[in-house]
């Protein structure tokens, strides 16, 4: 009982100290000098999604789709997706496996819109898959989302939510390895 009374006002003023350290660390990083900027375009800077829509769900999965428009003169590649709406965002192809039946899976490489095309994500073709979900997606509400490409640049989009009946495509793998990946 004594014990703890003592060591309380020697705690605080080294906490205090701690503190102020990490601050000047902090502030110390900021004035690093960063790598020069590569001449080519930044893909962020010609890549838009059009049209783009997310699936009303109240837990477990969804996917937003639209079109992945790049108005560069180089291809680009999505390298990987985030969203506070979902724990695991990833870039998927739907395909069909050896039994003929139609499965989803990761793009490994990502997302690569063509030089001055677009890329469509559509229900059983490309889409965002957002797995484990960080609450119910309502129809009316918005969802933003994050595209980092492999040039490191990032572009920020927000997408309605809309209820649709369809895109309840099978994860390859089956149910078995979907649940062990949502349990993670
Ligand atoms: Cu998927």
């Amino acid at each position: 009982m004594k014990g703890t009374a003592v060591n309380t006002s020697k705690t605080l003023p080294r906490l205090a100290a701690v503190i102020a350290v990490s601050l000047l660390a902090l502030t110390g990083c900021s004035n690093e000098t960063t790598p020069a900027e590569p001449e080519a375009v930044a893909a962020s800077d010609v890549v838009t999604i059009e049209d783009a829509w997310v699936k009303s769900a109240d837990e477990g999965m969804s996917a937003t789709f639209g079109t992945l428009v790049n108005s560069g003169d180089e291809d680009v590649t999505v390298v990987s997706i985030t969203s506070e709406a979902s724990a695991m965002v990833e870039p998927h192809e739907t395909v069909e496996n050896d039994a003929g039946e139609m499965v989803m899976r990761k793009i490994d490489a990502g997302f690569i819109i063509p030089a001055g095309g677009e890329l469509e994500l559509a229900p059983g073709a490309n889409h965002i898959m957002m797995m484990d979900l960080t609450g119910p997606l309502t129809a009316g509400s918005e969802v933003s989302l994050t595209l980092t490409f492999s040039d490191d640049s990032t572009y920020e989009f927000s997408a309605p939510v809309k209820d649709y009946a369809g895109a309840e495509e099978n994860y390859e793998g089956g149910e078995e390895d979907m649940d062990m990946d949502m349990d993670q």
